[in-house]
């Protein structure tokens, strides 16, 4: 574990094994491209695109892959925004989520055997169909301030504890 990560999960004494995720959200000066999560992790909410980490792939490369594949969508840059770590009660393994932001794209948004994407305007996010965790650090992500956060779930609806803070560098 890396040490800008340990000090965002809290000394539980339990082993834990890490997996690593990409999400990205592309946002406009007044709008932000979600993906209706159609299977799998997160079925039923509106999310930013992304995905597990494949070996032989850098994160960037790994973001690049999931946002093209599930949003049909290239970009020039992407930007890293933040880096959180999730714990589901019960589940050894943790995911470490690195998200970046786009604020420009090539290519036409384009529904997925995985995701359906939609713009909402920027204050019109749908928080209470996503994850409970964006609300928290979603605003950040809008005013392009940089984030680590570690939060806890107890099954995929209830946040049990939860630390979020601004950083300098992800
Ligand atoms: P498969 O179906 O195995 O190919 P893959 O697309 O590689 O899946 P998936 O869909 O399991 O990966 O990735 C989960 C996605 O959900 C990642 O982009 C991270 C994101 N995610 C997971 N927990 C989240 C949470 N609490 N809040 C959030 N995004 C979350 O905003």
């Amino acid at each position: 574990m890396g040490e800008g990560q340990s000090r965002d999960v809290p000394e539980t004494g339990a082993m834990f094994t890490r997996r690593l995720f990409t999400l990205v959200l592309v946002v406009q000066p007044q709008r932000v491209l979600l993906g209706m999560k159609k299977r799998g992790f997160g079925a039923g909410r509106w999310n930013g695109f992304g995905g597990k980490v494949q070996v032989g792939e850098t994160i960037e490369e790994a973001a690049r892959r999931e946002l093209l594949e599930e949003s049909g969508l290239t970009v020039d840059n992407l930007q890293k925004m933040g880096q959180i770590t999730f714990e589901f009660v019960g589940n050894s393994e943790l995911m470490e989520v690195h998200i970046f932001r786009t604020d420009s794209f090539h290519g036409e948004p384009t529904e997925s055997d995985e995701m359906r994407p939609q713009w909402f305007q920027v204050d019109q996010v749908p928080f209470s169909h996503m994850w409970p965790d964006d609300v928290y650090w979603f605003p950040l992500l809008l005013q392009k301030k940089l984030f680590h956060g570690y939060f806890k779930f107890q099954g995929l609806d209830t946040i049990l504890e939860y630390t979020l803070r601004q950083v300098e560098e992800v």
